[in-house]
């Protein structure tokens, strides 16, 4: 079962079929509503299906007030991948540090303001030049702590920035459309490890880059980090927590103006976005 956020409400969808979910008090209720699935399916056993609704025409990012966090150095991939472009810096032994320490490493990402959904654009900072995109696992997680969903997330990154100096992390994750999110949230309390993360980056057409890695390879447990990130620590209408990435172009690859960054995860979906480097203010 797929929740959805659209410009007509939530929208939930089982076997290709859609249906409204008549929630008044808005999204963050329904986000933090007890026993979601349950009220899900009842929905869905006792309505009937919207005729001839297009999900592509109305679909919005599944977030509403919550905060979006990311774990960080989870697969050995990026571990690597920061060892190398942090060398001249010095910074490079925290990275090897963090992935066999107790405590992940966990870091804020996104106010709903900086997030975009499936179709929109994301945005290039003028002051890097080397970004890459990194597809994430994206846990939903009701104010209770209770794992409630998994969507596809894209931790967009500037290699160059964190490189220079790992204390500039927030300048290399945090800015105007860093984050994006979707298609919908498949909710869930669980997701089989064999579940591939694909990642495709197409410039004018053609296929700039392609990679793929399973959940199985993460290292770190998915009730660990949501226990890491809940310690002393409150979230009233709960959070989204990305899982860190897996795949990590060469080194010699940055995005592009125009890019299409597609990341799909299987049984969740495939979030689609556009780079862009002179996104206005809004
Ligand atoms: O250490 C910096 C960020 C790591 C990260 O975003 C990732 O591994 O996905
Ligand atoms: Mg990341």
């Amino acid at each position: 079962m797929l929740l959805y956020q659209t410009a007509v409400g939530a929208v939930v969808a089982v076997d290709g079929r859609f249906y409204s979910v008549a929630e008044p008090e808005g999204w963050d209720a329904l986000f933090n509503r007890a026993n979601l699935e349950t009220f899900l399916d009842s929905l869905v056993r006792q309505g009937s299906a919207m005729a001839g609704f297009d999900l592509q025409k109305h679909i919005a990012a599944p977030i509403g007030s919550q905060e979006v966090w990311a774990a960080g150095v989870t697969y050995s991939r990026s571990r690597a991948a920061r060892v190398e472009e942090s060398k001249s810096s010095g910074g490079s032994t925290c990275y090897d540090r963090v992935y066999d320490a107790e405590r992940p490493e966990i870091f804020f990402k996104a106010t709903r303001q900086r997030v975009v959904g499936t179709g929109a654009e994301m945005h290039l900072r003028g002051d890097s030049r080397w970004m890459v995109p990194e597809p994430e696992l994206t846990l939903a997680i009701n104010s209770r702590g209770e794992l409630i969903g998994f969507t596809v997330g894209n931790d967009l990154s500037c290699r160059d920035i964190e490189g220079e100096n790992p204390l500039y992390l927030p300048q290399a994750k945090i800015f105007r459309h860093c984050a994006a999110m979707g298609p919908g949230i498949l909710i869930a309390n669980q997701i089989d490890p064999a579940t591939e993360i694909r990642l495709q980056i197409l410039r004018a057409g053609r296929s700039a880059f392609e990679g793929a890695t399973t959940l199985s390879r993460m290292k770190r447990k998915l009730p660990e980090l949501i226990e890491f990130l809940f310690r002393d620590n409150d979230f009233p209408q709960g959070c989204f927590l990305m899982t860190g990435t897996g795949i990590v172009p060469p080194d010699d690859f940055t995005l592009h103006d125009g890019d299409e960054v597609r990341i799909t995860i299987d049984s969740v979906g495939t979030l689609v976005n556009r780079m862009q480097s002179d996104t206005p203010r809004s």
